[in-house]
């Protein structure tokens, strides 16, 4: 079924590429003011109906899509691993400078090996991130690749496509050269940071230590739809190589960079004296703060690039750039105590109660211990004098213990055998680093865990804060998160700060949740490493809360992102009795996970039940799923009789034997896309 639409050089192809440039254009254009320049013109809504346009175009003439086009931001398939990259010139690496005075012998230098020169230095934020290289040929981005050793790097393309504040196709001068290779900074803003972190301990992964290694670690995804859900940003600060381009200065090549449409860091000064670069150095020590990313130094970089090009490089290093380091966040204080928390999966960590000080612009009086092995390791002691440091955004951790201050006095801390919340055991199991309470009832994690399941992204319930669910489970009024839908008003009213006003709101937005889709049903229950995604899965997998319950191991892996750790950890917490007990009593109250946002009635594919299998080229899985789900059909994720349609693509697997062995008619991507068109 060759339809004329597909067909070559047609007049409505001609038309479509029209159309398609147009709109990429504007996309672009939109792109830039957002990411760029933090200025959008147009809602979120006018923009997404833009890209839909641009998408359902593309699918309609898959032919006409190019490198460049917005639409190739979204995450291709996962690779198997990274391709090699030399870089057409090295990256080198920089000095480091940790005082003024080593800064004053770099400055010496330089102007020694330039006699009678005026000498001029630019002074950029050392962005603490992960360092790029981006090749462009005739304005086009064709190559993206991280440092590695300098000379060779990892092919990142596909994943720095997924960065919005990365233009893929230049403007201005830019599109004429043959190839520009320039150089950059990948990182995370302190608040796309915090967020990440907020939802990897809530999905029970591990939170990273510092933006630098969450935006390292997102670039160097083998799957690029990992790094496309990545808050990553850029800022690029050089050029490295411009075939048919003379740039006399550094500055003049970040405002050239600018023009090209790159998001330049807007924070760099020129200094005509050493004096003006030292000012910056001591100011930005103390301001670093301000930065809504991570900055570790200032980058001091002689203007002139004749004047570098004549200082040259030693080894690896360029004699006209240095590092400024800013002194570590590091301060001095005392171990009052060591206490431990109880989280909501049982694990319990011990900290250091400190005297108050100030770190990083802020006072500090706890610091994480993480777990025994690392008191063991560090062997920190109540009493101690110990030096803490702030990493990040995260809790400030100790350092190292100050041991020639110690004067005996000092106590070695045991972890508790018995939890601190409900004196039940303490049990750390072998392999694992967290000790943890093995209390079914423990007050501590039951806090955790209501907590979690009142909170925004889970069953979102207004008014249940820290405060009031301490009175709840204090007051005995709660034993688990199903009782919060048998709270009377009269169970409220006695409580502290709690009018009938308040009563009635909560009451209400507990009834209210009863509502929630399955899905946030699903995540707010707490079920070890289930993050809001995998929460996702599970529900549109299962359907229902029971068929969760029920669900075997074999087809908990079968389910999308499910893997054996996630499965395991799914059917541990379905075993136990208290989880029995507790679904007994959602299921009186009524809670059972609403539908999932409900399909449009009468859409064009309404009643159509659909079965997606292996990868599809021009929409990830969610794409053609939510394309599905907006006309009116149903997305399944086994074969029956009942299935309208098996959408194969690439590498499809025993759903297309089924659906042939069934006789469900089988619509590869081309025909997909059809469907989804003729339907609208
Ligand atoms: C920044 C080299 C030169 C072009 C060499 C002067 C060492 C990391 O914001 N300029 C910046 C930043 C880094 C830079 C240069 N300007 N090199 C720069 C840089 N504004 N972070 N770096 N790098 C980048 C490195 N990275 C990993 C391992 C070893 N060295």
């Amino acid at each position: 079924m060759v339809s004329e639409e597909a067909g070559i050089g047609t007049a409505g192809e001609e038309e479509a590429q029209r159309r398609l440039e147009e709109l990429r254009e504007e996309i672009r254009h939109h792109d830039h003011l957002y990411y760029v320049l933090n200025q959008p013109i147009i809602t979120d809504a006018e923009y997404d109906r833009l890209f839909q346009e641009l998408l359902a175009l593309e699918a309609r003439y898959p032919g006409l899509v190019t490198p460049d086009s917005p639409s190739q931001r979204v995450g291709g398939a996962p690779a198997d691993e990274f391709g090699q990259v030399r870089h057409s010139v090295p990256m080198l690496s920089l000095g480091n400078a940790f005082s003024l005075e080593e800064f004053e012998e770099f400055d010496r230098r330089v102007r020694g090996l330039l006699p009678g020169e005026t000498v001029e230095y630019v002074v950029e934020p050392k962005i603490d991130g992960l360092s790029i290289s981006l090749g462009y040929a005739r304005g086009v981005l064709v190559r993206g690749a991280t440092r590695g050793n300098g000379e060779v790097g990892e092919d990142v393309t596909a994943n720095l496509k997924t960065v919005r504040s990365l233009p893929l196709r230049l403007h201005g001068g830019a599109a004429a050269l043959p190839y520009l290779e320039v150089r950059g900074e990948i990182y995370m803003s302190r608040q796309a940071f915090a967020a990440l972190n907020e939802e990897r301990i809530q999905s029970g992964e591990p939170a990273f230590a510092n933006p630098r290694n969450a935006a390292a670690g997102s670039v160097r995804q083998l799957d690029p739809r990992v790094t496309a859900r990545r808050r990553l940003d850029s800022f690029i600060y050089g050029v490295a190589a411009a075939e048919g381009l003379k740039i006399d200065a550094q500055i003049e090549a970040l405002e050239l960079l600018r023009s090209w449409g790159f998001k330049v860091n807007p924070r760099y000064w020129l200094c005509r004296t050493p004096a003006e670069v030292e000012a910056l150095c001591r100011e930005w020590a103390q301001r670093r703060h301000e930065l809504p990313y991570e900055a570790d130094g200032l980058v001091i970089k002689v203007n002139s690039l004749d004047q570098q090009a004549r200082l040259g490089a030693t080894a690896r290093t360029p004699r006209w750039a240095l590092a400024y380091k800013f002194p570590a966040e590091q301060a001095e204080t005392r171990v009052r105590d060591i206490v431990v928390q109880v989280g909501r999966t049982g694990a319990i960590t011990p900290t250091a109660v400190l005297d108050p000080v100030k770190v990083g612009g802020s006072t500090v009086s706890r610091a994480t211990l993480h777990n025994e092995d690392m008191i063991r390791e560090k062997d920190v002691r109540i009493g101690d004098w110990v030096v803490i440091q702030k990493a990040g955004e995260v809790i400030p951790e100790v350092v190292r213990v100050l041991k020639e201050r110690r004067t005996g006095e000092e106590r070695e801390f045991r972890l508790p055998d018995r939890c601190p919340a409900c004196g039940a055991e303490v049990l750390r199991l072998e392999g694992e680093a967290a000790a943890r309470c093995t209390g079914v009832a423990c007050p501590g994690r039951l806090k955790e865990a209501i907590l979690h399941f009142g909170s925004r992204n889970a069953m979102d319930i207004e008014g249940l804060g820290p405060a009031m669910v301490t009175q709840l489970v204090d007051a005995g009024l709660l034993r688990d998160p199903a009782d919060l839908y048998f709270l009377k008003r009269e169970d409220l009213l006695p409580l502290e700060r709690v009018g009938e006003k308040s009563a009635a709101n909560l009451l209400e937005a507990i009834a209210g949740s009863r509502q929630n889709p399955l899905h946030r049903l699903v995540f707010a229950l707490g079920i070890r490493y289930v993050g809001e995604r995998v929460a996702r899965s599970l529900a549109e997998r299962f359907g229902s809360l029971d068929a969760l319950a029920r669900a075997s191991e074999e087809e908990l892996t079968a389910t999308p992102d499910v893997g054996p750790k996630i499965a395991h950890s799914v059917l541990a917490f379905f075993r136990q009795d208290q989880t029995k007990r507790m679904l007994e009593k959602l299921a009186r109250a009524g809670v059972k996970g609403g539908a999932e946002a409900a399909p449009p009635p009468g859409g064009p594919l309404s009643g159509k039940r659909f079965v997606l299998t292996g990868t599809l080229e021009t929409f990830t899985r969610q794409q053609a799923e939510d394309a599905i789900l907006r006309r009116g059909g149903q997305v399944a994720s086994s074969v029956s009789a009942r299935t309208d349609y098996v959408v194969a693509g690439k590498s499809p697997g025993s759903k297309l034997d089924r659906a042939r062995e069934l006789g469900v008619p089988v619509l590869d991507e081309e025909g997909f896309r059809r469907l989804l068109e003729g339907g609208r």
